[in-house]
């Protein structure tokens, strides 16, 4: 469906779109002029859409610290990643990673696209590292180096069991947890958080990932990439990639529904984690991909579609959040309304129900005992507006007037 067309058909979306796309058009503008600093903001932009725009929220010197945390992630994990690099050369690359960071000249090239661009032009990332402030390259520096570890225990090593598949979790995704907390107290505005906690937030984003990609990661060329734990999927299928065929799809479901059930249990502690940051900037940061977690984990469940194609909150939604995310009855009106979008889903045929239903309602009790619930809602998943033709025909007018303005401009 074009623009346009989910404009009509979710006209509440609309001032959120245009919002964003002025957003977005006005930090290309922002590109820092030294080379390695506007390579690496540019960079970010190539590689992650809205968290380029989120990351603008932050303070100068948390952002640099931020933007390059992030740059240096994903050039690991293009080394993760290629499947072209043999073993013997990829693991020792991997476990190595936290030198090069200080090393100007140094580059290993892989990846495709923008990533091999990345790749190619490291000695930019470095560059910039090398003028973060000590606290910030040490936070960077030590994540970098077990997460590095950690991935090269995994090259030789499937995820059979739940533990491997929360122990790789935590290498990929909760030690980037720890590192951001490690930053944001770096900077003076927040406290450390609890391990435990950041650990949470990586993991929820991580396995609603993994849960979403299945496909895209099954047909991957030339190897399946397989990040579902066999202790899981063995309980419906004799082979992982048997769950996209058509003839399994009732199995293929319930295998889907157990992964977001086990995803759920980490939703408390990301709203504690939440609850305890002070500062307005970074609460938004680390909120918004939270909620678009939740939201997509809501629409993925019990959606046989995660195994035809890809399932994505639409775009007018992610806008949405990106703008109305501001405090704390915020983000218990979202965790509220997509569990409640998630229970309404719930079969009673499914061998989960139950458990899924708890850690459902566990969520709700979270966000209702809080006292903060923003009960006035997202309705995120449905249209709030009883429309008629006359307000469709007002719409599109809008619409075409605004975008012949941007496009002006
Ligand atoms: C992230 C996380 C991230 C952001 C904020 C707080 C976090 C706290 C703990 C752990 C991770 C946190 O967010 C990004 C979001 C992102 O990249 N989104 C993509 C869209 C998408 O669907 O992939 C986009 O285009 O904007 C994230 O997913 N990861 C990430 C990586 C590095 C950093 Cl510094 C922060 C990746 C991952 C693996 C989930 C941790």
């Amino acid at each position: 469906m074009g623009l346009l067309g989910a404009i009509v058909e979710h006209p509440e979306d609309l001032y959120a779109l245009v919002k964003l796309k002025m957003a977005s058009d006005r930090i290309k503008k922002q590109i820092p002029a030294e080379p390695h600093w506007g390579f690496s903001y540019t960079m970010l932009q190539k590689v992650s859409r809205s968290f380029a725009l989120v990351i603008q929220q932050l303070g100068p010197e948390l952002r640099n610290a931020v933007c390059i945390f992030y740059l240096v992630l994903r050039a690991l994990d293009t080394v993760e990643d290629d499947t072209s690099i043999p073993s013997d050369i990829k693991v020792p690359i991997l476990e190595s990673f936290h030198h090069h960071i200080y090393e100007r000249d140094w580059h290993f090239s892989c990846g495709a696209k923008d990533y091999k661009v990345l790749m190619d032009k490291f000695h930019y990332v470095s560059t910039a590292f090398l003028e973060l402030g000590a606290s910030y390259q040490e936070a960077i520096e030590d994540i970098t180096k077990r997460m590095g570890a950690g991935m090269a225990k995994f090259i030789c090593k499937e995820v059979e069991t739940i533990n491997d598949y929360d122990e790789y979790c935590h290498y990929v995704a909760g030690l980037v947890g720890l590192g951001l907390s490690k930053l944001f107290h770096a900077s003076g505005l927040e406290e450390l958080a609890p391990d435990s906690l950041s650990n949470s937030m990586g993991l929820f984003l991580q396995k609603t990932n993994i849960i979403r990609d299945y496909l895209e990661d099954i047909n991957e060329i030339p190897k399946s990439r397989m990040f579902w734990p066999r202790e899981i999927w063995s309980k419906y299928a004799s082979k992982l990639e048997d769950l996209k065929y058509e003839e399994n799809s009732t199995k293929a479901v319930q295998c889907l529904n157990d992964m977001v059930t086990n995803a759920l249990m980490h939703a408390e502690d990301c709203l504690q984690y939440l609850f305890a940051l002070k500062d307005l900037a970074i609460f938004q940061f680390c909120a918004i991909p939270q909620i678009m977690a939740i939201g997509t984990l809501a629409l993925c469940y019990n959606n046989v579609e995660v195994f035809r194609g890809v399932v994505k909150m639409r775009r007018g939604l992610t806008a949405r959040v990106i703008d109305q995310t501001r405090s704390m009855s915020d983000v218990y009106g979202a965790f509220f309304e997509f569990s409640s979008l998630l229970k309404s889903k719930i079969d009673d045929n499914d061998p989960n129900a139950s458990l899924t239903r708890h850690r459902v309602e566990a969520i709700q009790k979270a966000c209702i005992s809080s006292g903060l619930l923003n009960k006035r809602g997202y309705h995120m998943y449905e249209s709030r507006l009883q429309y008629n033709s006359v307000l469709v025909i007002m719409v599109l007018l809008l619409v075409s007037v605004l975008f012949a303005i941007l496009s002006a401009k």
